[in-house]
């Protein structure tokens, strides 16, 4: 019940008091008694919303105590007045905590790996799912590249909790997890998703800074190496779709690719977004059909109806190129360009009711759906390694 939180905590921003949304965990240090009286008083100031994980008593161990976002300014100003030390130990809380709690509830199949640091130095967090040793064919499932997609990350973790949970219970997440690992990558644009957060909601790219520009960021699914100076992308810094200065200049990109191409077993590459209700595959740079044209679009078409079954709701399968537009230097673009056959993308709900602002009475079907007809490719996967 906990990713129950969760949720009202992701998207139910308007409705919802508990959210962690930029929450920060400070560790404090109190070099004297009067220092410790001092922490005291803050404990009492209940209009700060405070909450102590441990609690000022020595001066031998810090306190560590989460700050919400609305008093991160007056308390940093009680602490700097009174002479606390203090370091920042947690730096946004709620995009850790489920991904923290999953791994310690399933340790013997769950694991976290860190593969990078964003731009401002965020953890890039990977969860990994395996039963087995060495380096057994593997799922990529990435989800919150473009940080305004939010039902992405919210299904993304919702995923990840329902693959470590029906382990061991259900044949199909079983036998897959019998053979192969998935890496599942929930938030894959953290800079992005905390400022689609904190100062704007449809913030789309990364947080990077680009030499002689005014203009922030880059479109992460556009800085992929594959046919980098392609159609359907641009090389003007303030536009959406600005694929950077060259591939893998964002080190969100590059922390992926090194860790795929180090890993060498990677079979399906599956990148999740919002919105449109699209399954789609390679190509996205041409609108030429790619060589598994007919067994990519077959699996895609059984993973819809699959989907369709759950509640009804509609999907379009097809390739990126004709069933959307043109674009280069996307991640399954360079997935499938680099031996991963099965790559695809999720276009999650609606088809433009509520957009990017999907009501959080969706969030849950929309993840029970997705997760539908997740099973039905990473079991064609299974059954067909290369
Ligand atoms: C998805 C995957 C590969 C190439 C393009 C797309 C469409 C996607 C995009 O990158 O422009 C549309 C989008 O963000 C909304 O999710
Ligand atoms: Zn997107």
């Amino acid at each position: 019940m906990r990713w129950l939180l969760f949720f009202a905590a992701l998207i139910g921003a308007s409705y919802c008091k508990e959210k962690f949304n930029g929450h920060q965990v400070f560790q404090i240090k109190a070099r004297d008694g009067n220092q410790i009286n001092k922490l005291q008083e803050l404990i009492n100031m209940e209009n700060f919303k405070l909450n102590f994980w441990k609690l000022p008593t020595t001066t031998e161990r810090p306190v560590d105590v989460v700050v919400p976002s609305g008093s991160l300014k007056l308390v940093k100003s009680f602490l700097e007045s009174h002479g606390l030390e203090y370091s920042i130990s947690i730096q946004d809380l709620q995009l850790y905590h489920e991904m923290d709690s999953i791994a310690s509830d399933y340790p013997n199949l769950v694991s976290q790996l860190k593969i990078g640091y964003s731009f401002e130095k965020r953890p890039l967090y990977v969860l990994k799912f395996s039963t087995g040793e060495g380096k057994r064919p593997a799922i990529w499932l990435n989800a919150g590249i473009h940080s305004r997609e939010w039902i992405t990350q919210a299904t993304g973790i919702w995923i990840a909790r329902k693959i470590a949970s029906d382990f061991g219970n259900e044949p199909n997440i079983t036998s897959i997890l019998d053979k192969m690992d998935i890496f599942l990558m929930p938030v894959a644009n953290p800079d992005g998703y905390v400022y689609s957060q904190t100062k704007d909601r449809f913030w789309r790219k990364t947080r990077s800074h680009t030499l002689g520009s005014r203009c922030v960021g880059v479109d992460p699914n556009r800085n992929w190496n594959a046919t980098f100076f392609g159609q359907g992308s641009s090389d003007e810094p303030c536009s959406e779709v600005y694929r950077g200065p060259k591939p893998n200049s964002e080190v969100e990109v590059k922390s992926v690719v090194d860790f795929i191409e180090s890993h060498g077993n990677f079979q399906s590459f599956i990148d999740i977004h919002s919105y449109s209700q699209l399954l789609m595959y390679p190509y996205g740079y041409t609108c030429n059909n790619a060589p598994d044209f007919a067994e990519l679009d077959e699996v895609g078409k059984h993973a819809a109806q699959a989907l369709y079954s759950l509640f009804g709701t509609r999907y379009r399968v097809g390739p990126i190129c004709s069933t959307v537009y043109p674009a280069s230097g996307s991640s399954i673009d360079w997935a499938y360009e680099n031996g991963i056959k099965y790559a695809f993308t999720f276009e999650l709900r609606d088809t433009g009711r509520y957009g990017f602002l999907l009501p959080a009475n969706q969030i849950l079907p929309t993840a029970q759906e997705t997760w539908v007809a997740l099973q039905v490719i990473m079991k064609h996967v299974k059954d067909h390694l290369y």
